[in-house]
């Protein structure tokens, strides 16, 4: 069913609200996404007057924003309440929160994009549920997604390799979008990272990429963002291994992971440059990795290029 789905009103009406309250009967991956779409408007509302800076770091030594902290904390809470969620991690803090049921275990970067909270522009929610204990592999993962604070709220999720998208409007969530698939013919492409800081072999790929009459550059500063152009249009998402930061700068058990998980449902490919990022070891909870997402096509011509 395509977005601009005429019916999609009638949809709209026959189901207004698919999220129970809390802990009715939801088997735990469906509570903490039901949880997570009913808290977004209020995150989304939460971030005026939390603009500022916090006089805090995040565990990547990262200056947090008022709102990152504020934002965990709200999720935090709510989700480690819920029955068979066994632990709750955050990009924001360094502890690991038991929570005692060992179901599955939830790891989240509560403000993607958190640098374009100044610029008033668009920031996310990225979530992962795992079913080993954190920090745990991509292979893991038994469900993912993230919220979008774009003109409108919205979310995509990815479970039993399908992949969902809803408009969020209050605490209701609406299916516009089922079974999406990245479309053949990639369309549009965003590279991170300082160019000079980029490695040789990367640097001749973007080149090709960028020389290519049929693509067009979209880069906007939070990773959610443009992986959701890549994932609507088709193309590559990459933040690269740098030579002043060989890991890349983005988080594996918090972004690279639950990224990688959707894409891959959605037919694409992930990368950390040589392997599926879902199949990265990690060794500690806060690790980085170098994540390249999209069209398996342009995933796989990155991969000999960097070989
Ligand atoms: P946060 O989760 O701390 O916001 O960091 C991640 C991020 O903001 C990504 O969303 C984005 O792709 C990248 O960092 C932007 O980095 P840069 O400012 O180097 O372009």
């Amino acid at each position: 069913m395509s977005a601009t789905d005429p019916d999609r009103d009638r949809d709209r009406d026959r189901d207004p609200d698919p999220d129970p309250e809390p802990g009715s009967g939801l088997d735990p991956v469906e509570n903490v996404v039901a949880t997570i779409a009913r808290s977004a408007a209020e995150i989304r509302q939460g971030l005026v007057g939390r603009r500022g800076k916090a006089d805090e770091e995040n565990p990547s030594g990262e200056v947090q924003a008022e709102a990152d902290v504020w934002a965990d904390e709200l999720l935090a809470d709510r989700l480690t309440s819920i029955d068979g969620v066994g632990q709750y991690a955050s990009e924001e803090r360094s502890e690991i929160i038991d929570g005692g049921d060992e179901q599955v275990y939830v790891a989240v970067d509560p403000l993607d994009g958190s640098s374009n909270l100044q610029s008033n522009n668009t920031m996310g929610t990225v979530f992962g549920i795992y079913e080993e204990p954190l920090p745990a592999p991509g292979t893991a993962l038994v469900a993912s997604g993230w919220i979008l604070y774009g003109p409108i709220t919205t979310m995509a999720y990815a479970r039993d390799g399908s992949v969902t998208k809803y408009e969020l409007t209050g605490g209701e969530r609406t299916v516009v979008e089922e079974e999406i698939t990245l479309p053949d013919d990639p369309l549009v492409y965003g590279f991170g990272g300082r160019v000079p800081h980029w490695h040789d072999e990367f640097r001749t790929y973007v080149r090709e990429i960028e020389s290519n009459p049929d693509h067009k550059l979209r880069y906007g500063g939070a990773m959610i963002g443009d992986v959701n152009q890549v994932l609507t249009y088709g193309g590559i998402f990459a933040y690269p291994a740098l030579e002043d930061s060989p890991r890349g700068k983005l988080r594996l058990q918090f972004e690279c992971n639950p990224i990688a998980y959707l894409i891959e449902a959605a037919g694409g490919r992930s990368s950390d440059g040589s392997q599926s990022i879902l199949e990265v070891e990690p060794t500690d909870l806060h690790d980085r990795a170098p994540l390249h997402v999209g069209n398996a096509e342009l995933i796989d011509r990155l991969e000999d290029a960097l070989a």
